[in-house]
């Protein structure tokens, strides 16, 4: 009788100190900052699906769903608060908690470089830092933005114009002159349709999975900056996750970053489907596309370093250098 009280005794502590989920399937409640199965939801979806089709018995991914669950502008603070665990997101929807997040989508090199020169170490450091939020993978290398426009220019020069932004765009439109309105991605159709806007800054994927080549009849080459779209993970979370679970997730950001490289065909069918769709291409001069391209780079890292010179000068140095 007193032995097998005392197993009982045993088992019931060391089920107490063997650590939190380690040995049990964890649930990660997760949200996407862009609508289901388009351009920039895809690799996320992706990557829910790997997870859970090797995670059985380890770590499961619910995908709660897109903006309809979580506005864009709030999926950070979601993350940063654990309201959800795990979101696909581009810094320019959080720059609230990381100012100097403004800096990713400048990068000239890959997730794979950042990772390889410590880029990818001090990014992390500044989401856990400053968003209490582990920073997982970076999606959307080689895909450039546009500007895109209902009525035509002829030059970089925006005054006059009222362009739809985010955070990504809006020094450089601004030193182009433009009036700028922020939108979610999510108000840009009705903005067109009812003409409170003359344009706005999208990615060179998505337009036609969003509907909205029904409202756009120019698009600005050449595209400019450089995607992100980051899959984070609330800190607490995290930390929380046993080494078979990290193992899994590190696993899948590998591969999603590794899928990276089909954007370049990507781009290339997309710009064929924006053609068909009849948005017509604005091609400056060559000095015109070159001053446009230097405007954006020097626009872009003005406003980091506003915000820090410090870690605006670190980050450029290794998003930027040749691998
Ligand atoms: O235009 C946007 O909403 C935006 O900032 C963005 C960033 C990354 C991918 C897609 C859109």
């Amino acid at each position: 009788m007193m032995k097998q009280f005392s197993v009982a005794a045993v088992v019931a502590v060391s089920m107490l100190t063997a650590g939190p989920a380690a040995a049990e399937e964890v649930t990660l409640k997760g949200v996407s900052s862009f609508a289901q199965g388009t351009a920039c939801s895809r690799p996320w979806e992706a990557f829910v699906d790997y997870v859970n089709g090797k995670g059985e018995g380890v770590l499961k991914i619910t995908a709660i769903g897109g903006p309809e669950a979580v506005p864009p502008f709030e999926v950070g603070n979601a993350v940063q608060s654990g309201v959800v665990d795990i979101a696909n997101v581009t810094s320019a929807f959080y720059t609230n908690l990381i100012p100097e997040s403004d800096a990713l989508h400048l990068s000239t090199n890959t997730i794979q470089d950042q990772r390889e020169n410590g880029c990818y170490e001090f990014i992390n450091q500044l989401h856990q830092e400053k968003m209490n939020a582990y920073y997982l993978a970076r999606t959307g290398d080689h895909v450039p933005f546009h500007l895109y426009l209902t009525k035509p220019i002829d030059e970089p020069d925006l005054s006059g114009l009222t362009i739809r932004t985010t955070p990504v765009y809006r020094a450089f439109f601004e030193k182009l002159g433009a009036n700028l309105v922020q939108t979610a991605p999510g108000e840009v159709y009705t903005a067109l349709e009812r003409g409170s806007i003359d344009g706005y800054g999208w990615p060179i994927q998505g337009i036609l999975d969003l509907g909205w080549d029904e409202q756009t009849k120019y698009r600005v080459d050449p595209g400019f900056y450089q995607v992100d779209v980051n899959i984070l993970v609330n800190l607490d979370i995290w930390n929380g996750l046993g080494d078979e679970q990290k193992a899994l997730l590190e696993e899948a950001a590998a591969w999603v970053e590794e899928k990276n490289a089909e954007n370049l065909e990507i781009n290339k069918v997309e710009r064929e489907k924006q053609a068909e769709a009849g948005i017509e291409t604005i091609e400056f001069t060559a000095d015109d596309a070159e001053a446009w391209l230097k405007e954006a780079q020097d626009a872009g890292w003005a406003a980091v370093e506003s915000v820090d010179s410090e870690a605006a000068d670190a980050m450029r140095a290794c998003l930027t250098a040749a691998n």
